[in-house]
């Protein structure tokens, strides 16, 4: 059996953000993330349940998955005949939803999978990248002036593309302020769901700033709305929340809901749906770009060899880790070029090594289940 196990852990960390991260849903300055490693006659896979703290992205957080995972998912891998990561999703679908728990697991396995083989991650998947595009998400600010400072910093570093959040009352005026000082930059903004159709003329009025792209402005479980929006204005609609497999994203593309997808690997459940739904937008000439949830280094890690694959043609929110953490759990940690790109590694797996000592230090519980 190729990715017989010897046993699974399941580790919470705890580290603050260097500053904190606010959305149209709330603000966060702790992440709570829950490691995953796989255990395999002395190999180790890694992964990392995006899940955010609190269910106001969608309706999981760091307890359900930590629940799900220890009671309904560790118990299920660890006794099934895997030859292939591709046979986790169908192992796991008795489940109902849960993808980011499920997708920590999965992402784990193909990490072990590809450090069998002593091949990158990435060229597993079946990604060409040398290198891939970054843009950055740019929390709601209190002032914005501190909103303009920081698009500032950014583009200095190199970032090829800003995103802004949105929510009521940071928006219209705030696209204006930042097109006054940035009149030409490649700028988009996301709004996690926090409007309705009755905000249809402030969707009109957004269509003269040469936005890139708006970000699930409508409900976080709606296609619907987002056709009619779609309809009424020029600016490309990227969906989100909405997406939740290929099937999603196939039905959301013919019903003209969106022209561009946003694809995140929890949200979708691991590396083979993530892969489903790259291949459905490019067979319908929709791009794709690769989201972010605040990930530490190896949820980051995962989404660099994700985006490695030929469809991510826009710069995806995958940055450096210093923009999030004082010091990351990965070895080197991500660093983006004066371009705003990061390097693919050559090294097995998903290229990063862990750093063990750092894991340690900021662990606060842990759950291990050994195969007899
Ligand atoms: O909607 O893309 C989002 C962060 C937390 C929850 C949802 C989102 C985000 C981001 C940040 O935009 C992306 C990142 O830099 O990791
Ligand atoms: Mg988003």
């Amino acid at each position: 059996m190729a990715m017989k196990l010897d046993q699974i852990e399941l580790r919470e960390i705890q580290m603050p953000l260097i500053s904190f991260f606010e959305t149209s849903f709330g603000r966060t300055t702790l992440r709570r993330i829950i490691l995953v490693r796989v255990f395999s006659d002395g190999i180790i896979g890694y992964g990392e349940a995006t899940s955010p703290e609190a269910p106001f992205y969608n309706h999981e957080s760091t307890g359900t998955a930590w629940h799900i995972l220890k009671d309904f998912i560790l118990s299920r891998v660890l006794h099934a005949k895997l030859d292939k990561p591709e046979e986790v999703a169908p192992l796991l679908r008795p489940i109902r939803g849960h993808n980011m728990a499920k997708a920590a697991v999965e992402t784990a396995l193909w990490d072990l999978y590809a450090r069998q083989r002593q091949q990158p991650l990435y060229q597993l998947l079946g990604g060409k990248r040398k290198f891939i595009n970054c843009g950055v998400s740019i929390g709601i600010q209190d002032r914005v002036t501190e909103l303009l400072q920081k698009i500032e910093k950014e583009l200095k570093a190199g970032y090829q593309r800003i995103k802004i959040k949105i929510k009521p009352g940071w928006d219209l005026e705030i696209v204006k302020q930042i097109r006054k000082q940035f009149p030409e930059i490649v700028l988009m903004c996301d709004a996690n769901s926090a409007y309705t159709l009755d905000h249809l003329d402030l969707f009109r009025r957004l269509d003269e700033f040469n936005l890139l792209m708006i970000e699930q402005p409508l409900a976080w479980n709606d296609i619907l709305d987002h056709i009619k929006l779609q309809q009424a204005i020029n600016t490309p609609l990227c969906l989100d929340e909405s997406i939740l497999d290929a099937d999603d994203a196939r039905k959301a593309i013919e019903a003209g809901a969106c022209k561009i997808i946003n694809i995140k690997l929890g949200r979708v459940g691991g590396h083979t749906e993530a892969r489903r739904v790259h291949d459905v937008c490019q067979s319908h000439r929709i791009p794709v770009w690769c989201g972010g949830m605040l990930e530490s280094g190896i949820g980051r890690a995962q989404n660099i060899a994700l985006s490695s694959l030929e469809n991510f043609l826009l710069p995806g929110d995958v940055s450096a880790s210093k923009r999030y953490f004082k010091r990351d759990l990965i070895a080197p940690e991500v660093e983006v070029d004066s371009q705003g790109r990061i390097h693919l590694l050559h090294e097995a797996g998903i290229g990063f090594q862990p750093n063990w000592q750092r894991i340690e230090e900021v662990t606060v519980r842990t759950e291990v289940l050994r195969a007899n």
